[in-house]
């Protein structure tokens, strides 16, 4: 595997997940992969689990990490081709991409869509950008669309954590404040539609996702009809993709709540975080003994590694 951003440069996805599994025994024992290798991660937008998770899984495999801030630790930087720099971006992405090459191994970007283009988002304009010019591999730490390293870890935590061949997966939206990208849903989706789970999606109309990430997922328009029998809930705010980056309803009857809970088969629950208390989620549903957004987080490390693990093998 050269770049990560998505579940399709994945060869073998079975294998990956030994390859996590591996890892987690102990992930100590590939530290000769790493030495005197230096991974850049660099970030676009704010970021706790996948700055700490993905460094740590880095110097697991005996590398070194350096993180970027861009804009409050660099330069400003211009992403527009064929623009006139005279305003308050002092770089452009075309020299500071192979800059950044020149120092390292590989490359972690973080870079969320900006809400302005949904044409510019969905084309991956930033991360593109990178793989193109860097030189070096490119791992997603999510991007405009996508957010493989968190979907990855949720696959793995949902094969930990089932107790059935083909466990019935609930993606739900939630309510939020603000308007958040569709990257963690679509990337969900993507890699559950990889397994052979019963996967349903519920969201009120006109959050539909689109067509290229659901193929022929099926979306239950009621939330309860979809909670009844599921293994798993996993809660996540999107904004919308057809109104695009628009916030078309914040009703907190979404909520994920104990009454909801109840419908499912003692479901686990699920969430990326960060997580809005008593808005995504109530309190007692995500400090019960089946909420498993912890493990689920834990494991951002564990399938970072096993990711960097399969570039670092084919450097
Ligand atoms: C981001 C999102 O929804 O994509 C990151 C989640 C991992 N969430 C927020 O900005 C709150
Ligand atoms: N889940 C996740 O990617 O969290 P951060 O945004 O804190 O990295």
């Amino acid at each position: 595997m050269r770049h990560f951003t998505s579940v399709y440069d994945i060869p073998d996805l079975k294998k990956a997940l030994e390859v996590a599994a591996d890892v987690k025994k102990n992930r100590f024992a590939y530290q000769h992969l790493g030495k005197n290798k230096t991974m850049v991660l660099i970030f676009f937008n704010s970021s706790l689990r996948t700055r700490l998770s993905t460094q740590k899984a880095a110097q697991n495999l005996g590398m070194n990490t350096m993180v970027l801030n861009v804009g409050e630790e660099s330069w400003q930087m211009e992403s527009e081709l064929g623009v006139v720099m005279d305003g308050d971006k002092p770089e452009h992405l075309l020299e500071a991409i192979p800059v950044i090459g020149s120092y390292c191994d590989i490359i972690g970007v973080r870079a969320f869509a900006k809400f302005k283009s949904r044409e510019d988002d969905y084309s991956e304009k930033i991360l593109n950008q990178f793989i193109q010019y860097s030189g070096v591999p490119v791992v997603s730490m999510e991007g405009a669309t996508r957010h493989p390293l968190q979907s990855f870890a949720d696959l793995l935590t949902i094969e930990e954590y089932k107790t059935k061949e083909r466990p019935k997966v609930v993606l739900t939206w939630a309510p939020h404040p603000k308007a958040l990208p569709q990257a963690v849903p679509n990337s969900f989706v993507e890699w559950m539609r990889q397994t052979d789970y019963e996967l349903v999606v519920t969201h009120p109309e006109g959050y539909e996702l689109a067509p290229e990430f659901m193929g022929d997922v099926k979306v239950e328009y009621d939330q309860k009809k979809a909670f009844e029998g599921a293994d798993f809930i996993y809660a996540k705010n999107w904004s919308s993709f057809k109104s695009y980056g628009q916030i078309l309803s914040k009703d907190f009857g979404w909520t994920v709540n104990e009454e909801k809970m109840a419908l499912t088969n003692e479901a686990k629950f699920m969430h990326c975080l960060p997580v809005r208390r008593n808005v995504i989620v109530t309190d007692g549903v995500i400090d019960s003994k089946n909420s498993i957004v912890i493990p689920e987080a834990a494991n951002r490390e564990i399938t970072a590694q096993a990711v960097l693990k399969m570039i670092l093998e084919e450097l």
